[in-house]
């Protein structure tokens, strides 16, 4: 049975040793509990570190780590203390962390961390590669395992694998600062599904994909190593019935069962008319915007002195990352702050902030959601943001009032919420104020639709779109209609071509025999090329074709003292062994002194690109421009050329990275079924890799085996990935 191996770099476990005794205790995080059927159903696995290095571990410890984790179907990744220094802390907090949540100043780069980020990443796909079967898929979750996806492509091609990254993806302007960033976006296009928490993470990356890899984008559809890759936004949700249900019981709890906390909090709710709370809660991480928040609260403190004695900010920061520089200075700057605005403002029964800096048991995490009247959610950039998502679910009553940072995530799906520019602390002050101000008819019509979205969006619910997104991703894949060159059809190929029957052969040129360059006249044909055209020649009874939309001057140059029959201009003209060129269309050319100028206004106004003058058509080439802005220069030229051309016998065809203006009348169908009149033959063999071949592989009889280079919609019988796949394949049936 097919099964999904779930990979992170935490296991959803915990491994400790109390007196020598081994004890694995289950998470019960959000994603733990979102991955729960695809996980444990159908014999799922999840591979991850135990959380234990090498070093706490003896061989025997470590088998026996190994033998309690399987039991919960987990896989451990044996690290060591430095693949954790330079890995996790060092590449995944020092430098991607940062720079991927738009520190760039934070985020440090050092070629040692580099390496062991890769070899680490390594050894996690190893780990799958090891138990991976074919039909399963694979799930690679976040930004400590980028390259993962690539590594198990390479030795994995047909498994399916998805990758989410829980953290934001920063602008193209961010992320090309970073050394490796091909590097990264290779790792990552490995999987056949990339999913981001929202929209503005996918487009981004996808940017970044098109002007950093120069790929081919089509609306969230990546075309790579002739694979099509594609990006969608998935936004994470809570286990809202959990958070819920703690909520409800929560509130039938007696007076001798409540924790020391919740009556803390009573006895400040009950104190006097008008006492409000504010909660936030967070690691104690730069990206959450603390220091903000808490000058925020002291501005508003001064500016609505009115709330002095009245509120209270309780800010609960989960100790995180503690041996990263950065980390300890926030948590300095915060002390520093929480004790100067307690120090100014504190009555003698009153302090504005209480400041918990430590984890508290589930239990108290609900005494704080359910006590708050406000909850105060500031990053200055969050992938998501779940605490919103779980101080919404916990609402049992409709009321309470979230003031949300518009850098999260979350503020994409929470409308209702009072949306804030963490930086603003005039609108931050504000926001508080009319939270704590607002109807409770208000809060109800806002809570009721948070509540309505964030129960509907749960985490299963994510998971299950995540798994069946994927799963589409793959059919999709697997039914281009035309199917890969085999083995048996090689020996099929070969046959017919040894046979002494006639044999007539269609080769395009570029992106067929060669690989596409910057420069157009770089494409020349390589000593190897010539050897394996003659080579095929010689076969007895056959005839070889270059069907090309070079002009004839090109080809005459290149293959001029050659036997082939050379056809030049997508059809225009053709010259057959020994004789001169010909015309095979009678072709007017008035037409291009109205269409030139027109496309030479496209290249004044795009940098890089180029108009091809040939002798019967006009090319406008973007090869070496910026990708976006082709993108959108690509419309407004299709747009004006359609119209311009309408009524006339012109025709516009898309190459690849190319527009071409040529007479309708020609074109490679039309040529190569003369051809095929010309020299009537047993096999027919054509070979193509974009849409002007189309014309050919639609024309030729039945009977000819077509093969287009590159997974693309085609209507060529066979495909094959590369051009060197061509070379290949041509070589086998030439020997
Ligand atoms: C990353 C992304 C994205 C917090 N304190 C305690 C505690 N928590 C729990 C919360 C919540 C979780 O930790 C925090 O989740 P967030 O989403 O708010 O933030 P990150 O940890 O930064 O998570 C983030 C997320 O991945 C998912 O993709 O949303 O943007 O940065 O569930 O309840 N839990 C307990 N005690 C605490 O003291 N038990």
């Amino acid at each position: 049975m097919n099964k999904t191996i779930i990979v992170s770099n935490r296991l959803p476990l915990k491994v400790s040793f109390e007196d020598d005794q081994l004890e694995v205790t289950p998470s019960v995080g959000g994603l733990a509990t979102g991955l729960k059927t695809v996980h444990k159903g159908g014999n799922g696995i999840w591979i991850g570190w135990s959380g234990m290095t090498k070093e706490e571990l003896t061989p025997e410890l470590e088998k026996q780590v190994n033998e309690a984790v399987t039991k919960e179907q987990c896989v451990a990744v044996n690290l060591t203390q430095k693949d954790l220094d330079l890995y996790y802390y060092g590449f995944s907090n020092r430098t991607l962390w940062p720079l991927f949540h738009y520190f760039i100043e934070y985020t440090e780069y050092s070629p040692e961390s580099w390496e062991a980020y890769k070899k680490v990443n390594q050894k996690f796909a190893d780990k799958v590669l090891e138990h991976v079967e074919d039909g399963d898929k694979v799930w690679i979750q976040d930004y400590q395992l980028l390259l993962v996806p690539a590594m198990v492509k390479a030795k994995k091609p047909d498994i399916s694998i998805g990758f989410f990254n829980h953290i934001p993806f920063p602008s193209y302007e961010i992320f090309r600062t970073f050394p490796k960033r091909k590097e990264i976006l290779e790792g990552m296009l490995g999987a056949d599904l990339i999913g981001f928490h929202t929209y503005d993470y996918e487009r981004h990356f996808l940017s970044s994909v098109k002007r950093i890899l120069s790929l081919e984008v089509n609306f969230n559809k990546v075309t790579y190593k002739n694979r099509i890759i594609k990006v969608d936004s998935f936004p994470m949700g809570i286990d809202y019935e959990k958070f819920e249900q703690a909520a409800l019981d929560h509130d039938k709890m007696d007076e001798d069962h409540k924790s020391e906390i919740q009556k803390r909090l009573d006895q400040h709710l009950q104190n006097e008319d008008g006492v409000k709370m504010i909660l936030s809660i967070d690691r104690m991480d730069y990206t959450k915007g603390i220091p903000n928040r808490i000058k925020a609260f002291e501005y508003f403190l001064k500016k609505y002195p009115e709330f002095q004695e009245k509120i209270r900010l309780i800010m609960l920061a989960v100790p995180s990352r503690s041996q990263v520089p950065q980390y300890q200075k926030l948590k300095q700057e915060t002390d520093e702050l929480v004790g100067r605005i307690n120090g100014e403002f504190s009555t003698v029964s009153w302090t504005p902030i209480w400041y918990f800096y430590r984890a508290l048991p589930f239990e108290n995490l609900i005494d704080l959601y359910t006590s708050s009247d406000v909850a105060l959610i500031t990053p200055v950039r969050d992938g998501m943001n779940l605490v919103a998502k779980e101080y919404i679910a916990t609402r049992t009553r409709e009321d309470g009032v979230l003031v949300l940072s518009e850098m999260t995530g979350a503020s994409k799906e929470l409308n209702e919420a009072l949306l804030i520019n963490p930086f603003n602390y005039e609108e931050i002050a504000d926001s508080i104020k009319q939270a704590l101000e607002m109807p409770k008819p208000e809060q109800k019509q806002r809570m009721k639709a948070l509540q309505k979205r964030v129960s509907r969006y749960s985490v299963r619910k994510w998971a299950n779109e995540f798994m069946n997104s994927l799963n589409q991703v793959h059919k999709v894949y697997h039914t281009i209609q035309a199917k890969k060159v085999d083995e048996k059809d090689l020996t099929d190929f070969k046959a017919q071509m040894t046979s002494t029957a006639s044999k007539l052969l269609f080769l395009d040129y570029d992106g067929t025999l060669v690989n596409f360059t910057n420069q157009p006249e770089d494409a020349r044909p390589d000593p190897e090329l010539y050897e394996l055209l003659k080579n095929l020649n010689s076969k007895p009874n056959t005839k070889l074709v270059i069907i090309s939309g070079r002009d004839k001057k090109t080809l005459n140059e290149w293959f001029g003292h050659t036997p082939y029959t050379l056809v030049s201009d997508h059809g225009v003209s053709m010259r057959l062994e020994g004789e001169d060129w010909k015309m095979m269309e009678r072709l007017k050319t008035d037409w291009m002194e109205d269409v030139l100028p027109v496309l030479e206004t496209f290249v004044d106004r795009t940098p890089g690109t180029l108009v091809e003058k040939k002798k019967y058509s006009l090319a406008w080439h973007y090869r070496n421009t910026d990708v976006e802005l082709a993108q959108k220069r690509l419309v407004e030229i299709k747009t004006v050329l359609t119209s311009f051309i309408s009524n006339t016998d012109l025709t516009l065809l898309e190459g690849n990275k190319v527009i071409e203006i040529k007479s309708s009348k020609v074109n490679k169908g039309r040529a190569s079924s003369n051809l095929v009149d010309h020299f009537p033959s047993e096999h027919i063999f054509a070979f193509g890799d974009d849409w002007t071949d189309e014309f050919m592989f639609e024309e030729l009889p039945e009977k000819a085996q077509t093969i287009k280079v590159g997974v693309r919609k085609t209507k060529a019988k066979n495909y094959v990935n590369t051009v060197e796949d061509v070379r290949s394949l041509l070589k086998t049936i030439a020997e």
